[in-house]
């Protein structure tokens, strides 16, 4: 059901919500919000944005605080949720939750910081101040890959700085959703100030939400997913004056050096390749090897590759990764294999979907349950579109370079600029990277993905807009600065035409003086 003013609302027309292992195993229908009922959403959460923003902020930091309480509480149970709906791993599944967890705790105390600033005045008897106001109505829309962590990137922040929120979660994970949906509601948030719809996309609840921008409903949007959809989003935010949060695709770069530690250099460019199945947007997308030590990189990481363990995370917790989200997720990775061969990439590894008749020998269970993808592993070069274009999917490029120029030029000549990692322990060569490459994270001798949630998260080019999410960067997104000056002199002051600046007297001669 939706959540809309603190009541559940049910829709004429209704989608189903299977698990991703298993598509015959389904899990709850969920109602496909009408426009009215998105529209319904938008007002109430108007209509609950006063007194919200009213509350102290110390008082709704206490009802985050509640809320990481419940999630910590029933940490288990969501984990296996999200394990059973979106298809990843149940250790995976619970540093989801974790990371909403680790969310509440940084912004409870946030709401007992919110700092503006008090800042000296060029007149005497007056004061300037700067203080952070809510923005009013957020939407925000979320993509299935992590359901509970990116979600909560947005709403735990909105909250706390006092704004009121309808969220589209994604229509692969509405069982999630809504379990965290009340959850956050259980912890005491007051009826209105979180409102959730459900329902898909394009002509649905997603498009209908993007479309109150332009009936003046909403102040602010913030949307994780693909890069085409954000461009339509931010045009539609433009036009309106809105600065949306935009956290988009990414093509990410790792490189190994040829004096890394190659064990651990391996092992991150396997869980950073094939983690999540390669569905994460921090998912490594070409690694860039140097040429030195390329070739027993690419023995080596092919034999790792060729033991993964694939198959259904709750039924076999020991696989890498599990299913395709959705079959739309999967047809579009399908689709590389054409890509990649008209690039003239050269296939290492992969065939495409797993079935009973072609399956790598680490494949456990039935196949044909799901959509599951054959690890995939190219050597491609630099410019090819398979090299430029993000797969969203187990699949990985090969790249060989000759030097730290070259691996930096290489890894900075996508379009993408979201994560990024080098495996090296030459001091210069790793200051080198830091300084040079094009993205907003990058690792030193770790993965591309694994952000902690409190450092600012995001990217450059092709990835977002600029904004960060987490931590005290993502406070920018949800608040204004109102900047007060407060004059008791009692008459009209005239900043810089009544200022009284002191002259300066004769210059001094300091050489003459000696
Ligand atoms: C995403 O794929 O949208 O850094 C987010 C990571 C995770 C979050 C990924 N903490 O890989």
């Amino acid at each position: 059901m939706h959540l809309i003013g603190g009541a559940e609302v049910d829709s004429p027309t209704h989608f189903l919500s299977r698990n991703s292992s298993n598509l015959d195993d389904i899990l709850a229908e969920f109602p496909e919000a009408t426009r009215e009922q998105v529209r319904l959403a938008c007002q109430t959460a108007r209509n609950a944005a006063q007194a919200w923003r009213r509350t102290p902020a110390p008082v709704r930091g206490e009802i985050i605080g509640n809320i990481g309480a419940a999630i910590a509480r029933e940490k288990e149970a969501l984990s296996r949720l999200v394990t059973r709906e979106m298809g990843k791993t149940l250790k995976e599944a619970r540093g989801d939750v974790q990371e909403a967890i680790d969310t509440c705790h940084f912004f409870q105390s946030e709401g007992r910081r919110l700092y503006g600033q008090t800042v000296p005045s060029e007149m005497p008897n007056k004061d300037l101040f700067t203080y952070r106001r809510p923005l009013g109505v957020a939407a925000i829309i979320t993509a299935g890959n992590f359901p509970i962590a990116v979600p909560s990137w947005k709403i735990i922040p909105a909250l706390l700085t006092g704004n009121t929120i309808v969220w589209k979660p994604s229509e692969d994970c509405p069982v999630s959703s809504y379990a965290f949906a009340r959850l956050m509601e259980e912890a005491g948030l007051p009826a209105g100030v979180l409102n959730v719809v459900f329902g898909g996309g394009r002509e649905a609840a997603g498009q209908f939400l993007v479309d109150m921008l332009d009936e003046g409903l909403l102040n602010k949007i913030a949307f994780t997913g693909s890069t085409a959809v954000g461009r339509q989003i931010g045009a539609a935010a433009g036009r309106n004056l809105i600065h949306p949060t935009l956290e988009l695709g990414g093509k990410n770069p790792l490189v190994v050096m040829r004096d890394a530690d190659l064990d651990n250099a391996l092992a991150g460019a396997l869980w950073a390749s094939f983690g999540t199945g390669g569905q994460r947007c921090t998912s490594a997308g070409n690694l860039i090897i140097d040429a030195p030590i390329y070739t027993e990189f690419k023995r080596r990481f092919l034999a790792m590759a060729k033991d993964i363990k694939i198959g259904d995370p709750l039924a076999h917790p020991e696989v890498l990764y599990g299913p395709f989200i959705n079959e739309r997720f999967f047809k579009s990775w399908e689709r590389h294999y054409e890509v990649g061969q008209s690039d003239g990439a050269k296939l290492l590894y992969g065939k495409g979907r797993i079935t009973r008749t072609s399956k790598p020998r680490g494949f456990v269970g039935d196949p044909e349950a799901a959509y599951f993808g054959w690890p995939t592993i190219w050597e491609a070069r630099r410019g090819m579109k398979i090299f430029q274009n993000e797969c969203f999917g187990p699949t990985i490029n090969l790249v060989k370079v000759n030097g730290i120029d070259e691996a930096i030029e290489t890894a900075n000549s996508v379009d993408y600029g979201l994560s990024s990692a080098i495996y090296t322990n030459n001091r210069d060569w790793a200051w080198q990277f830091k300084e040079r490459i094009q993205a907003g994270m990058t690792s030193i001798n770790n993965s591309t993905t694994g952000a902690e949630a409190h450092l600012p998260f995001g990217g450059v080019k092709g990835s977002g807009n600029g904004t960060r999410e987490s931590g005290i960067w993502v406070l920018e997104s949800y608040t204004y600065w109102q900047a007060v000056n407060d004059d008791v002199s009692g008459k009209l002051q005239l900043a810089q035409m009544d200022t009284d600046y002191i002259t300066p007297r004769i210059a001094v001669d300091v050489a003459a003086l000696g």
